[in-house]
């Protein structure tokens, strides 16, 4: 059985990225809602009934597991997933901030992501989970996403924005600093650059997949045919845009996508 990925758009092909690197022989099935994008200006209660539709349709690929890729989605209808679906649940912000408590020795973690993402609290109350000791600052940076799909990732109107962004005084309070969005990963050069080597980055796309290697383990899930893996990509809108962005995050080519009407969720 596949592994099922979901995301609002191309943005959670970071996370599918990660997860050909780390488990190489495991077969995926991504999910990106291109039609209904973009969700972080959406309210809960729209948000919540487009993720539990496409938890419908990942099931009925018959996954073994699903992955909230979608930070936005993370912070507000993950309580949702993990009631309706009798499978394991992995989600981004979780992997974030477990990853980012292990990183800080000051304590301080910052954390940056879309607004919705940022004002929904998730991730200062997913690493409040872990110990009350740590300190969470953040920053909204909703320039990101449209500069990452544009491929401005060395652009110096992209380094301007992030000095905005990543100003000392938000800086200098942190030693580790979370990626709250599924974009971010292909802007980490510029971003440690602009932060200096001093800070920690960490890629949730990466802690997610370290943590999908240790469930699949543990709960004896892990494919144990060692053949070429199959991907399945699925869109709800016409695959064209997702191809030319979707390669770029996905750092190879994509093969086959196939697109699902809405009104078929
Ligand atoms: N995938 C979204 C996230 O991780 O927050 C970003 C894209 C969006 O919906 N704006």
């Amino acid at each position: 059985c596949p592994i099922g990925v979901f995301d609002s758009g191309v943005g959670g092909l970071t996370v599918v990225r990660a997860l050909m690197d780390r488990l190489p022989f495991e077969n995926i099935v991504y999910f990106g809602d291109t039609a209904r994008v973009p969700y972080g200006v959406k309210s809960v209660s729209t948000i919540e009934h487009f993720t539990l539709q496409i938890v419908d349709f990942l099931q009925k690929q018959q996954v073994k597991m699903l992955i909230i890729a979608c930070n936005t989605m993370a912070a507000v209808a993950a309580e949702k997933v993990r009631e309706v679906s009798p499978l394991p649940v992995l989600d981004v912000i979780e992997a974030g901030a477990r990853c980012a408590v292990q990183s800080t020795q000051s304590g301080g973690i910052g954390v940056i992501g879309t607004p919705t993402t940022i004002n929904s609290n998730a991730y200062a109350r997913a690493i409040h989970s872990l110990g009350q000791q740590y300190h969470v600052y953040s920053q909204a940076c909703p320039l990101f996403v449209p500069l990452v799909e544009e491929g401005w990732l060395e652009h110096p109107v992209t380094r301007l924005t992030a000095e905005e962004y990543l100003k000392p005084v938000f800086v200098e309070q942190i030693d580790t600093l979370v990626l709250g969005c599924t974009h971010y990963p292909l802007l980490k050069p510029l971003l440690s650059d602009v932060a200096g080597p001093r800070l920690k980055l960490v890629d949730s796309a990466i802690a997610i997949a370290d943590e999908t290697a240790q469930l699949l383990q543990e709960q004896g899930l892990a494919n144990p045919q060692r053949t070429m893996p199959d991907y399945r990509y699925f869109v709800t809108d016409v695959p064209l845009k997702f191809r030319s962005v979707g390669e770029r995050f996905l750092g190879r080519n994509l093969g086959a996508i196939e697109q699902v009407s809405i009104d078929r969720l």
